[in-house]
């Protein structure tokens, strides 16, 4: 994978980015036609990219096709996709590699016994919508088709190691870390093998064993637990990490880790047993002109635009972002809390309860734990946003996911985001209750009855006590108020100026702080971004204009606004 260290040493892996062929299939005749065995036209396009950021191609929702050509030495060769929007089939040489659904998790093929000299590669993504795709047609954001993350290929040699899962538990005064590695090893070779498997955190060596495997065998590993004293802890303002490799006599894995605890007690979020206040915001992996495909130094730059604002932790909503970028929360404090791309809005009661919905969707959450279950900086896994959470189906839906999460997905706070906070069914499966409210945008002033913010607030507070669910802290996900970059007026506060957009954050936002349940806010949005084409109400220029930055990143007046108060904030509760 790209990220912000090497992962491997000793493992060759080639970069497939840069120039592929390039070619739309409107008619969706491509594979009847063959295709996979040469496109019979096409058009070089630069790998990352999705094909609506080209001239003439905004609109276009269909199947494409990319095809490269490459060198290898032979032998046993893993592709991986980073991520592939929406649905992708893959060949090698007109041969079917397999298929993949889902736009933001990462998948591979291992073929085995490749001949050197040069291959051709070739990829058909598809950004249609059905019935059963996630997200649905229906979703308010760009979801652009095409090749989004990086692509390479890898040779694999003897026993090697796919991945590895750094599990860990904290003593009580959280000096000793007690841990094990979960790996799962394969055989690349065509005979019996056997190999040395070493993992080391930092210095310390975890696990030092020989393994045997048959040709082509997998095997999932779970080493026996070690403690580790005086362990320097991962926190916003230390975000100490620990280098995890693995390795064998053929091969390596490199990764990292960082020993934190996040807990939930007394109605209040704890971070190594100290009250944090998640002061936040709502980000889209978007940019104009590249859309998802988001370049990797401007990660860097909203980062550090994030910090300025005095944020401590960013809502990845609403899909897994790249993993730099997560490498780089990692590396400098900031919280995040990683989703599914589970969009509510579109989603019938009907649709919630498809079984092929409800399978894909946990084969995301799924992709999702495999490949960020290391990285310290997630401390919330969210489920779904905005579904009908007042549904038995939501419910059914929900209480999968939650069990999958509690079970396979490491020290995290599991959520869903919900507006339906008088009614909604499914807050058992939630550690934080997380809320998304538009007071002072749309019209909710019937919800639950209250007439504005403050009796929303008091009105959940008693939903909340007669739930028996007083211990579980309130996170407001989402709320905020649209601004268009440079509208301004002088003392109406008309709808749209940049006046306006900051007189509702500030009055949410010291709403939010002084209340004693909410523990948490993520503004919706930190910056504006591509909404769908056929979103209408409220979405001029086809943008969500609900960003305190514009789409390149100029502060609007409310940016200042939500800086001035996260800094108090922060002083009041360190105080
Ligand atoms: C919802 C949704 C966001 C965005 C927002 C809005 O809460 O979760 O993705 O659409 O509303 O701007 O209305």
């Amino acid at each position: 994978m790209k990220r912000s260290f090497d992962e491997h040493r000793v493992r060759r892996v080639a970069d497939l980015g840069g120039a592929w062929k390039f070619l739309t299939d409107p008619c969706d005749l491509g594979e009847a036609e063959g295709w996979q065995n040469g496109l019979p036209a096409g058009e070089s396009v630069s790998v990352p990219t999705l094909w609506n950021n080209e001239v003439g191609l905004l609109q276009y929702e269909g199947a494409a096709w990319y095809e490269r050509q490459f060198y290898t030495a032979g032998g046993t060769l893993r592709f991986v996709f980073e991520s592939v929007m929406t649905a992708a089939d893959v060949w090698l040489d007109g041969e079917r590699l397999g298929s993949h659904y889902g736009g933001f998790t990462a998948f591979d093929f291992i073929v085995r016994d490749v001949k050197a000299g040069e291959h051709t590669l070739t990829v058909r993504a598809d950004s249609r919508f059905d019935a059963q795709s996630i997200p649905q047609k229906r979703v308010d954001w760009y979801n652009f088709g095409g090749i989004a993350r990086d692509v390479w290929v890898e040779t694999l040699e003897g026993i090697c190691v796919l991945n590895n899962h750094l599990t860990y538990t904290l003593s009580d005064d959280l000096s000793t870390a007690t841990v094990r590695a979960v790996l799962s090893l394969c055989n690349a070779d065509e005979r019996e093998t056997t190999s040395r498997v070493a993992v080391s955190v930092g210095e310390k060596l975890i696990f030092d064993g020989s393994i045997t495997l048959g040709a082509g065998e997998a095997l999932s590993l779970t080493t026996d637990g070690v403690e580790m004293k005086d362990i320097k802890l991962w926190s916003c303002e230390e975000p100490t990490l620990y280098t995890v490799t693995a390795s064998t006599d053929t091969d390596d894995l490199i990764d990292r880790t960082g020993f934190r605890l996040v807990e939930v007690g007394e109605g209040r979020i704890l971070l190594n047993g100290r009250r944090v206040e998640l002061r936040g915001v709502n980000r889209h992996e978007d940019y104009p002109g590249f859309g998802f495909a988001f370049p990797k130094n401007l990660m860097k730059r909203d980062i550090d635009i994030m910090l300025d604002l005095g944020c401590n932790t960013v809502r990845g909503s609403h899909y897994p972002n790249a993993k730099y970028f997560v490498d780089l929360l990692d590396e400098r404090g900031m919280l995040f809390w990683s989703e599914v791309p589970i969009w509510g809005v579109g989603f019938s009661e009907e649709t919630l309860g498809d079984p092929t919905v409800v399978a894909r969707g946990l084969a995301m959450h799924r992709e999702m734990v495999r490949d960020y279950y290391n990285h310290p900086s997630i401390i919330i896994w969210g489920m779904h946003n905005e579904i009908k959470s007042e549904t038995e189906n939501a419910y059914a839906m929900t209480e999968r996911y939650y069990s999958f999460l509690r079970e396979a997905g490491g020290n995290r706070l599991i959520t869903h985001a919900s507006n339906h906070p008088m009614n909604d069914i499914c807050f058992a499966f939630s550690d934080i209750i997380s809320l998304n409210m538009y007071y002072g945008w749309y019209d909710q002033t019937s919800v639950g009855g209250a007439p504005d913010w403050e009796g929303f607030l008091e009105n959940f507070r008693a939903r909340r006590a007669a739930l028996g669910m007083s211990d579980k802290p309130v996170i407001m996900s989402e709320f905020g108020a649209g601004a268009l970059y440079g509208c301004h007026d002088h003392f109406d506060r008309i709808r749209w100026s940049e006046e306006y957009q900051s007189d509702v954050l500030e009055h949410c936002l010291r709403l939010f702080h002084d209340d004693p349940a909410v523990e948490g806010f993520y503004v919706w949005q930190f910056c504006n971004t591509r909404t769908s084409l056929e979103a209408g109400r409220d979405r001029a220029r086809t943008f969500n204009n609900k960003g305190i930055l514009d789409e390149y990143r100029n502060p609007k007046i409310a940016y200042h606004t939500v800086k001035r108060l996260y800094e108090q904030f922060k002083k009041e509760i360190e105080a």
